[in-house]
C-alpha cells in the first residue's frame, strides 16, 4: 500500500533549507550556486535505480554512460534514505567514483570501500549500535532474548551483529523473527505467535518504523504486555510507533537515538510550504492533499484512496476519497504533523550535515591554490568542470564543525565517530509519549563507554516498575 511518508518529507524539506543557506552563506562558495533535484525512491529498489540512473544521463529515459546534457556539472547524490536502497544506488555511482553521501543508511557493509567506494554518511555504521544494544544487555543482566529484524539489510545485518555479540558472552536467543517486507498479515500473526509463546521478556527490534507498523498493531490486538522492547535508531522516536494507545505495552522501550540538532530557521522554514508556489512540485501537492485530507483542483497528482497516516502521523486505516477540494487556505499552524515536529531532528540534522559535507568538499576543492594543489604537479581542479574522483578526494578529507559546535569528520571508510543518547519511553502529564534520554553510548579510541545517568530515572513496563530479571 501508499503512504505519504510526511517524515520523509521533512528530510527532503531540509535538505533544501541546507542548500539554501549554503547559497545565502558567504563564507562557503561565496560565488557558487548549488542547485538540485529530488527523486522519490518510493521505498523500493526500483524507483532508486531508476532515480539514479536519471540524475546521472539527466534523462528520463535512461541509458547508462550516457549524459545528455552539459550544463552545470553534476557533483553528488544525497541519499537514499534506507540501506537497502543505498546499496543499489551506491553500486551504480560507485562504478563512476561518483560520490555519494547517507544520512540514513547504517548498514555495516556499506563501510566496505572495495564494493562501495564512493560511498560516505553522516550516520554512524550500525555495527557500533549492535555493540551498544549487547552491552546494554550484558549491563541489565539480561540472558535471554528475542530478536525481531526487518527484511531488509538494515535489519538482517544489525539483528546478526548484535547476536555475535552477545552469544560471545553466554546470552542466549529464545527467537529471531523477521517482519515480511511486503505486508502479509499472515506471516506477521506468526510473529506475534513467536512472542506469545516465549518466555524471553526482553525483545530486540531492528527495523524501520514503516516496515514495523503493521507488527505493533497486530501486538495491540493481541494483548501482549510484560515485554521490555529494546529500539534500533528507526523506531526509537518515531511517532508510528510511540502512540500513546500503544503505551501499554510499548512503555519503558530502551532505545538508541543519533545525536540530535536543533537546526535553526528548520520550522520557519517547513511552515513555508504550499502548492500555490510548487505548481510542477507533485510532492508538495501530495503533501497538501494528504495533510488536508482534500484534492487539489486541477492537478493530476492522484489522490491518495486506499491507506494513508493521517494528520497527526497516526495510521487511520482505509479512507473513503476525499471530494472536497483545496481551497489553499488550509493553515498548517494549525495541524499537529509529523512533518512539522521539529523535537527530535536526528536523522534531519543527519541530512543537513551531508549536505555541508559536499559544500565544504567543494568549498575545499574551489578555494584550493594552483601549485599547492593535491593532484599531479600539485594542480587544482577547476569547480565548473571537475572529475567525479576529484570532489572524492575533498569528501574524504572532509572537517568542519555546524551550529552546533560539532565536529563532523569522515574517516578512510566514509563514516564518521559513533555516538548514541539511550533513550527511554515514558509517558508525560498530557498523556503522550515522551523520549527521556537516560544515558549515553559514546565510541571511544579503545573501546566503547556507556553511562546510564540513574537506574531510577528509568520507567519499566512491568508489574512492578522493576527491571526484568530475564530466568
Ligand atoms: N538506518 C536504516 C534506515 C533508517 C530509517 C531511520 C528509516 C534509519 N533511521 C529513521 C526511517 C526513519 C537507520 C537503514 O536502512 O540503514
Amino acid at each position: 500500500h501508499k503512504k505519504f511518508n510526511f517524515r520523509g518529507f521533512r528530510w527532503a524539506r531540509a535538505m533544501i533549507h541546507a542548500i539554501q543557506e549554503v547559497n545565502n552563506r558567504l563564507d562557503i562558495l561565496p560565488n557558487i550556486t548549488l542547485g538540485y533535484h529530488i527523486y522519490d525512491t518510493c521505498f523500493t529498489t526500483s524507483k532508486t535505480v531508476e532515480g539514479t540512473l536519471a540524475y546521472l544521463t539527466g534523462q528520463n529515459e535512461t541509458m547508462p554512460n550516457f549524459r545528455c546534457s552539459a550544463g552545470a556539472p553534476l557533483v553528488a547524490v544525497i541519499g537514499a534514505g534506507g540501506s537497502t536502497l543505498t546499496i543499489a544506488s551506491s553500486r551504480i555511482v560507485g562504478l563512476y567514483y561518483f560520490p555519494e553521501v547517507g544520512y540514513a543508511s547504517s548498514c555495516s557493509v556499506l563501510s566496505d570501500k572495495y564494493q562501495f567506494p564512493s560511498f560516505l554518511r553522516t550516520i554512524p555504521n550500525d555495527n557500533h549500535q549492535s555493540l551498544a544494544m549487547a552491552e546494554l544487555v550484558r549491563h541489565f543482566g539480561w540472558v535471554w532474548i528475542g530478536t525481531i529484524a526487518a527484511d531488509d539489510d538494515y535489519g538482517k545485518y544489525g539483528i546478526k551483529y548484535f547476536k555475535q555479540n552477545v552469544e560471545k558472552s553466554g546470552i542466549c536467543i529464545a527467537f529471531s523473527e523477521t517482519i515480511p517486507k511486503i505486508f502479509s498479515r499472515e506471516k506477521i500473526l506468526a510473529v506475534v505467535e513467536a512472542i506469545k509463546e516465549s518466555t524471553a521478556n526482553i525483545i530486540v527490534v531492528y527495523s524501520s518504523d514503516i516496515d514495523l507498523s503493521p507488527l505493533m498493531e497486530e501486538i495491540a490486538n493481541s494483548n501482549i504486555t510484560g515485554k521490555t522492547w529494546i529500539a534500533s535508531e528507526a523506531w526509537v522516536t518515531s511517532a508510528l510507533i510511540a502512540k500513546p494507545e500503544y503505551f501499554s505495552f510499548l512503555g519503558g522501550t530502551i532505545g538508541f537515538g543519533v545525536r540530535r540538532g536543533d537546526i535553526p530557521g528548520l520550522k520557519d522554514f517547513l511552515l513555508d510550504v504550499h502548492p500555490d508556489n510548487a505548481a510542477s512540485d507533485d510532492l508538495t501537492i501530495e503533501f497538501w492533499q494528504t495533510a488536508f485530507n482534500c484534492t487539489w483542483p486541477n492537478s493530476t497528482v492522484p489522490y491518495n484512496t486506499d491507506f494513508r497516516i493521517n494528520v497527526t502521523g497516526r495510521e487511520s486505516g482505509v479512507h473513503p476519497v476525499s471530494d472536497q477540494l483545496c481551497t489553499g487556505k488550509e493553515k498548517l499552524e494549525d495541524i499537529k504533523n509529523t512533518y512539522l515536529d521539529v523535537s527530535e531532528l536526528r536523522i534531519t540534522y543527519n541530512v543537513y550535515k551531508a549536505v555541508f559535507t559536499v559544500a565544504h568538499a567543494l568549498n575545499n576543492l574551489d578555494t584550493c591554490v594552483e601549485g599547492n594543489g593535491p593532484f599531479p604537479k600539485n594542480s587544482c581542479a577547476i569547480i565548473y568542470d571537475f572529475e567525479p574522483w576529484q570532489l572524492m578526494y575533498y569528501l574524504k578529507n572532509v572537517k568542519f564543525t555546524t551550529f552546533d559546535n560539532e565536529l563532523v569528520k569522515i574517516d578512510d571508510n566514509g563514516d564518521v565517530y559513533a555516538s548514541y543518547d539511550i533513550i527511554n519511553w515514558q509517558l508525560n502529564e498530557t498523556g503522550e509519549i515522551s523520549f527521556v534520554k537516560i544515558g549515553i553510548y559514546n565510541d571511544t579510541k579503545d573501546g566503547h563507554e556507556m553511562k546510564i545517568y540513574n537506574n531510577d530515572s528509568i520507567f519499566w513496563n512491568t508489574p512492578t516498575l522493576k527491571v526484568i530479571i530475564s530466568l
